[in-house]
């Protein structure tokens, strides 16, 4: 470990998991002397080596916590394949390599649960990654992620470097990205559900309602990334979801939805929308090996939070 305290590149920080991250630092979780530095794109285009090079440059750091990517939900992703990888793997090249010539001692990286093989056996593990072709609905941003985990591996091998990712499943929570064209069915479901009331219409639902889903709340995810940066040294993987106990179809994060926005009006399916991925079951033993006594956010609490900050905060809301 590091001796000295920390100066803390969070990439992505204006985003769903970065703002997370960042109110749980603010609100206690930082140490003496800590110093932590939070980016959106408009610090540096981390597309660009340059702008990655002159924003480590300035800041200097000494750990990174690296969320910046072009994210989206399944049906951006249907649209945007290429995109996705693209941007992600230049992204991903510039901060790790940069990171390294900069003697960065640890960088923690972003994988996701909806990289894993398709075809695949229950529950999924840390093992699995490259094991067989990710679903076709996201194969540009899946092996754009898996290429984390070759760059970390690599880095170890030739450098010694302990650089680490975490595999978070659906996560959500304030300041996600609310658009419904692009963002992810939760926050796409709660903008919706504020439209219908607001409009006196029914809630239209995409798919069947029958995929199944883990979700985070965002502000569990960001307590966990702090304990991944300060005490989780392997250079493998570790998955970041609530149990396979706790996975859920789309028709009760709906019906969850509905409750939470108190919607009274009529919820349609329509099924001639792509369902994506059935299930991506992610098993949380290793991280329950780490920490048994972790307490999840119960959902509906979660799911009420998040609610109520969209709707004191639409005017503000990314959507
Ligand atoms: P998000 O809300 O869309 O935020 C993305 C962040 O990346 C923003 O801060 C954005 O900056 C930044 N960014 C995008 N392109 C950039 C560029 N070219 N240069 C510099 N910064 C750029 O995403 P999120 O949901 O917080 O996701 C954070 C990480 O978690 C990502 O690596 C994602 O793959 C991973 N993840 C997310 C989920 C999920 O369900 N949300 C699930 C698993 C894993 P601006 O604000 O300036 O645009
Ligand atoms: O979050 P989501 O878009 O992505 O969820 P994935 C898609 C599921 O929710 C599908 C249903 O079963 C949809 O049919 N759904 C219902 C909706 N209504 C809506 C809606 O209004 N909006 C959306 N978006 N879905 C993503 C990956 O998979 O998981 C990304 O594509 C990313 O790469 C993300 O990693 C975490 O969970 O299917």
């Amino acid at each position: 470990m590091m001796d000295g305290p920390m100066r803390v590149l969070v990439t992505g920080g204006s985003g769903l998991v970065g703002r997370a991250i960042e109110r749980v630092v603010k609100e206690g979780e930082a140490r003496e002397g800590e110093e932590w530095i939070f980016l959106s794109s408009k610090d540096a285009n981390l597309m660009s080596a340059e702008e990655t090079r002159s924003v480590f440059q300035k800041h200097r750091p000494t750990h990174v916590i690296h969320l910046a990517a072009m994210v989206g939900g399944l049906y951006r992703n249907m649209r945007q394949n290429l995109d996705f990888w693209r941007n992600n793997v230049f992204i991903n090249d510039n901060v790790l390599q940069t990171a390294h010539e900069f003697g960065v001692v640890k960088v923690v990286s972003c994988l996701s649960t909806c990289i894993f093989p398709d075809k695949t056996t229950y529950p999924i593990d840390e093992t699995m990654i490259h094991n067989g072709p990710p679903h076709e609905s996201n194969f540009g941003y899946a092996y754009a992620k898996r290429m984390i985990d070759v760059h970390n591996r690599s880095c170890f091998q030739q450098y010694g470097r302990r650089y680490t990712a975490v595999i978070p499943t659906n996560v959500f929570g304030p300041h996600d990205n609310f658009n419904i064209e692009d963002g992810h069915v939760l926050p796409g479901l709660i903008h919706k559900t504020y439209l219908a009331k607001k409009e006196g219409k029914p809630l239209q639902v995409w798919g069947s309602g029958r995929p199944l889903r883990q979700f985070i709340y965002s502000l569990d995810l960001a307590r966990l990334f702090l304990w991944v940066l300060r005490d989780y040294d392997e250079v493998e993987p570790i998955i970041l979801s609530v149990g396979e106990e706790d996975e859920l179809s789309i028709k009760d994060a709906v019906d969850a939805v509905v409750e939470a926005m108190e919607f009274k009006g009529d919820v349609i399916y329509d099924t001639s929308k792509a369902d994506g991925q059935f299930k991506k079951t992610a098993s949380n033993a290793k991280l329950r090996k780490y920490l048994p006594d972790f307490k999840f956010t119960p959902f509906k609490a979660a799911m009420k939070e998040t609610c109520d900050w969209f709707v004191a905060n639409y005017d503000i809301a990314r959507k």
